[in-house]
């Protein structure tokens, strides 16, 4: 019998400075509605999804960039995605900038269920950029600054009658990220991202934004036995180029759709969570073939080291 859940990559153009948040939600919205007419079971949209990427700026009196945050979730302008959720019976999965009670910043990813209610919350791990404002660039990338990496590492809950973790735009660049999640059996991996095509500490890898985001997510992807679903806000932003590229990614490695604009797009397919066990019980046994006493630092000191 397949497990069979239905994903929207529901990928946002660009959100400029001057649009509001009942703008954004109303774009989410139009998303979720296409959404339910292609029979989706749940929704992914990006990181920082209701707002501009404001780390591009550095305000140097961090409470003035406040506004950017939500303190709670829902909101009397978020409630909306909740009811709808509810109403349409579609889950989502939505990025924004958290601001706790207690002054903590973070990047953060939500699970809603198809009736509404709250089913997990993911704080970003691997926080990118930098902590100061650095002139030299032609735009910030302060994520540093703006936000805490957390302390509650990788998640993996269950929903969707499948094993469902969450991961954040850099996090996808790291192998750990996967792997982690792998090792609690993890069948779709949702992930927003705000990828600029210009790195400012390295312009030759500008070229290779978007061969470097397939790459990682389809390897992550693969190795790990897991449906990947990467969303990007791409487009021109304040100025900035970023990246598209959303995709579905099979436990295989292959991508099953990928968006073909940086705008608003909504790209489906209808996911079978049984796959995974087709890599997860052969190449990547990871009980027969995973070699962790060879991870160790004890048994890393007995190999050479070349210096
Ligand atoms: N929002 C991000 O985490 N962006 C990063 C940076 C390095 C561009 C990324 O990995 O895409």
């Amino acid at each position: 019998m397949s497990r069979l859940v239905t994903v929207g990559a529901a990928q946002l153009g660009p959100i400029q400075r001057s649009d509001t948040r009942q703008d954004v939600v109303q774009r989410l919205l139009a998303l979720m509605t296409e959404a339910d007419h292609r029979s989706c079971d749940v929704v992914v949209f990006p990181e920082l999804a209701l707002t501009t990427f404001f780390p591009r700026w550095f305000e140097p009196d961090i409470t003035k960039a406040d506004h950017f945050y939500e303190t709670q979730m829902p909101s009397p302008i978020t409630q909306p995605l909740f009811d709808t959720a509810r109403k349409l019976g579609i889950a989502f999965c939505l990025g924004y900038a958290e601001l706790t009670q207690d002054g903590h910043r973070y990047n953060t990813q939500v699970l809603v269920g198809k009736d509404g209610s709250f089913l997990a919350k993911y704080r970003k791990v691997h926080v990118p950029g930098h902590e100061h404002h650095e002139p030299d660039r032609p735009f910030q990338h302060a994520e540093r600054y703006y936000f805490e990496p957390s302390q509650d590492g990788f998640g993996v809950w269950k929903a969707f009658g499948g094993r469902i973790g969450m991961m954040i735009c850099n996090d996808r660049r790291w192998p750990e990220t996967y792997r982690v999640m792998g090792l609690k059996g993890v069948e779709m991996i949702l992930c927003g991202y705000n990828t600029p095509l210009h790195y400012a500490p390295d312009p030759t890898q500008d070229k290779l934004q978007s061969f470097h985001n397939s790459l990682v997510m389809q390897s992550g992807a693969y190795q790990n036995g897991t449906w990947v679903v990467g969303v990007a806000k791409g487009g021109l932003e304040e100025g900035v180029a970023s990246l598209g590229d959303s995709a579905i990614i099979a436990p295989s490695g292959e991508i099953m759709a990928q968006a073909q604009t940086t705008d608003d797009e909504l790209l489906t397919h209808r996911c079978d969570l049984d796959w995974c066990n087709n890599y997860k019980n052969t190449l990547f046994d990871f009980d027969r073939y995973r070699r962790p006493d060879m991870y160790t630092s004890i048994t890393a000191q007995r190999g050479a080291v070349i210096d």
